[in-house]
């Protein structure tokens, strides 16, 4: 069996400002997202952090799943509590896709692409996802669990059928197998660096970083949503995270939800 993570090594090797003070380790559970929303309700401070070998009901976005065997990869879920209003909760999302990405280029050398709105891309072939689910009250946020699963010695042959051909991983990459724990506590130290960058320099600047990894940006795409598809050219993001379209006709579209793919598939 694969090397279990070691939870007392991880929060030793953090030198952080808010995030992983405390890490809930756990073998195997249903899903770290639904596990780190319970104890957020319950009052856990923000920067609490749940980590699990494998997880049987691994939630994607939209009711989908994301395929969790243990001991090969990571499924992490961070809750923060973030001073913005609920129309802003996507400048977390994009943070995290952010610093993602920053952690995945340290490992694999080259920069991953980020697919709108965070997929974690290597070579056209999907490395990680993050699934953000905020709690909110009235004009505030209450809470936000950043869910994040990443694809690290996950070797092709494990890979079930539905994802093998559009799914990858550091270790299909690099070719060799990756220090998971030290994986784990340089996401979290990024995390905790672009969250801290996000509140102290505002999002515009973060969006640059963001847009620095979208690689169909300025390129022409289609994008499908459930009933409509339009051709443009892919600009980049808007303050709120919605994807910028400059359409056929000149116009710029604001994109909230939808799939975007370069124009010629
Ligand atoms: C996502 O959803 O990409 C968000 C995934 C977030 C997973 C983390 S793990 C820790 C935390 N706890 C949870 O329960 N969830 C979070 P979405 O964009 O909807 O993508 C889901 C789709 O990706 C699936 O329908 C498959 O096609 C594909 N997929 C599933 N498992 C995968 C995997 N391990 N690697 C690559 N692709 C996968």
């Amino acid at each position: 069996m694969a090397t279990p993570l070691s939870p007392d090594e991880i929060q030793r090797g953090l030198a952080t400002q808010r995030l992983g003070r405390r890490v809930h380790y756990f073998g195997e559970m249903d899903s770290t997202n639904v596990y780190a929303h319970q104890l957020a309700e319950e009052g856990a401070a923000e920067g609490e952090i749940v980590i699990a070998e494998g997880q049987t009901l691994g939630k994607g976005r939209l009711g989908r799943k994301w395929v969790s065997p243990p001991y090969l990869n990571l499924y992490l879920s961070v809750i923060v509590r973030p001073k913005l209003p609920p129309a802003h909760a996507s400048q977390i999302t994009l943070m995290s896709a952010v610093a993602l990405a920053e952690t995945v280029q340290s490992f694999i050398a080259f920069p991953p692409d980020i697919k709108w709105p965070n997929d974690i891309m290597v070579r056209g072939k999907k490395l990680a996802g993050i699934l953000t689910e905020s709690s909110c009250e009235g004009d505030r946020i209450r809470f936000m669990v950043l869910g994040i699963g990443v694809n690290l010695n996950f070797p092709p042959e494990l890979m079930p059928e539905t994802i093998q051909d559009r799914a990858t991983s550091i270790m299909m990459v690099t070719r060799r197998p990756v220090d998971r724990g030290a994986f784990t506590c340089r996401l979290i130290q990024n995390l905790d660096r672009c969250y801290g960058d996000l509140e102290d320099r505002g999002f515009s600047l973060m969006a640059r970083r963001w847009e620095s990894f979208f690689s169909l940006r300025g390129k022409r795409v289609r994008v499908e949503m459930t009933d409509e598809k339009i051709l443009g050219k892919a600009l980049g993001i808007d303050t709120d995270g919605a994807l910028l379209l400059e359409d056929d006709q000149g116009a710029v579209r604001r994109i909230v939800a939808g799939d975007v793919i370069p124009a010629d598939i």
